[in-house]
């Protein structure tokens, strides 16, 4: 009974992981850089994606997943980016993103222009982690309100992502937190994990992650 459970994810997996290959090399022919941000709820993602937009608006296109509503859809769109929206809730509210909806939204989507294809993932830390959506980057967001020990016990964010953006700096000066014990614990799940601080409040730290994505290339 077990033996046949397992057979099961593993078929699961497997498409979904030959389905996020395939989006890969077709992001690369078409020369679109596409990024996955993942994070706990509220950590700032649409917020940086805002940011970001204004910087590069007619350049980017974002994958919105929710499991309901449209908010930061309309955000997304109020501040001039092209949006989809995929809600899960209709369909049993899973809490991540999984290769086939991707590519069956991008059927819908008309990427000419687009130099950056984001996805922003449904808000947790846990689960969007073992789903590959294909991006070339992955980049796990934490605020700094969340405190340091969160790599340690969500490692598979941490683990599969190239990036992390540490993001609210502007509320240091208000906290407790151990930024440089926060960063340690990152690079103990995974060395190579690159690190920018930033604050899409103050624009302090923008200028780099700007800087990371130019310099990306597919
Ligand atoms: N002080 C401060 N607040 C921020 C910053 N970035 C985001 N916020 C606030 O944090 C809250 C959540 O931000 P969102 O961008 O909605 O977070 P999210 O990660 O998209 O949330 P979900 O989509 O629900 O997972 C909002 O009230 C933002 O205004 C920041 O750099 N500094
Ligand atoms: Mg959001």
């Amino acid at each position: 009974m077990s033996q046949k459970e397992i057979k099961i994810m593993q078929k699961i997996l497997n498409v979904n992981d030959r389905i996020a290959d395939d989006l890969r090399t077709e992001m690369s022919k078409k020369g679109i850089v596409y990024i996955n941000l993942m994070s706990s709820p509220g950590s700032g993602k649409t917020k940086l994606l805002e940011k970001t937009a204004g910087a590069i608006r007619d350049k980017i296109f974002v994958i919105e997943g929710d499991i309901q509503t449209t908010l930061d859809a309309e955000r997304l769109a109020a501040a001039g980016v092209g949006v989809y929206q995929i809600n899960t809730g209709p369909f049993g509210g899973d809490c991540h993103l999984e290769a086939g909806w991707i590519r069956s939204a991008l059927e819908e989507i008309e990427l000419e222009n687009v130099k950056y294809l984001f996805v922003e993932n449904i808000g947790n830390l846990v689960c969007p982690a073992e789903f590959d959506v294909g991006a070339h980057i992955n980049v796990v967001v934490l605020s700094v309100t969340e405190g340091e020990e969160k790599p340690l016990k969500y490692p598979l964010a941490f683990r599969n992502s190239q990036l992390c953006l540490i993001s609210k700096t502007d509320l240091l000066p208000y906290l407790d937190i151990d930024l440089e014990m926060m960063k340690a614990n990152m690079r103990k799940i995974n060395p190579q994990i690159r690190i920018i601080e930033l604050s899409a409040k103050s624009g302090q730290g923008i200028q780099d992650w700007l800087d990371f994505l130019a310099e990306y290339k597919t």
